[in-house]
């Protein structure tokens, strides 16, 4: 169906597997009234290439701003969350207007999803632990309570 936003953001891989790398990719994102989807991107000629990922949209649970790494690259300054039952997807804007811009709209999209977290982690999954309660379990409940 017809995108109703689009862009290209720095994602983190997801790690599904205990074994997966941790980096760091740049796709073009696509968001449709049914799902997120991101796609690899051919810079020079501005197109999106093949499919790499997507979520459907009611399978989420949260859309959040993720406090960024301390010493973050320029590149990695403005992190949001999609979470739904695989984990956290983090996607990187490059500046904080489009971040809230795609945050506003995802929140919209996913508003009567059921099963919608009351709480979140406000920092990142990284090597086995929340930076943000230094819990060691990656479906641990979230740590900060989200004013609705
Ligand atoms: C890949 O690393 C890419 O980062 C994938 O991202 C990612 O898939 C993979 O994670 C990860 O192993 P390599 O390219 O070095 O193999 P993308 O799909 O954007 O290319 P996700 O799930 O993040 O899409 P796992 O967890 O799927 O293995
Ligand atoms: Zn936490």
């Amino acid at each position: 169906s017809d995108s109703i936003l689009e862009g290209v953001f720095i994602k983190r891989s997801q790690q599904k597997k205990k074994t997966s790398p941790l980096n760091y990719k740049e796709r073009m994102f696509v968001l449709t009234a049914e799902k997120i989807s991101y796609y690899d991107y051919d810079i020079d000629k501005m197109k999106r290439k093949g499919l790499k990922g997507s979520v459907d949209l009611e399978k989420i649970k949260c859309v959040e701003v993720v406090q960024p790494e301390p010493n973050a690259p320029q590149d990695r300054m403005y992190p949001f969350q999609v979470i739904y039952d695989e984990g956290p997807l983090y996607i990187f804007s490059k500046t904080e207007d489009t971040r809230a811009e795609w945050i506003k709209k995802l929140k919209e999209l996913v508003r009567f999803n059921s099963d919608l977290m009351q709480k979140y982690h406000p920092c990142f999954w990284v090597d086995g632990v929340w930076l943000c309660c230094h819990q060691e379990v990656k479906q641990a409940m979230g740590c900060k309570v989200l004013d609705r």
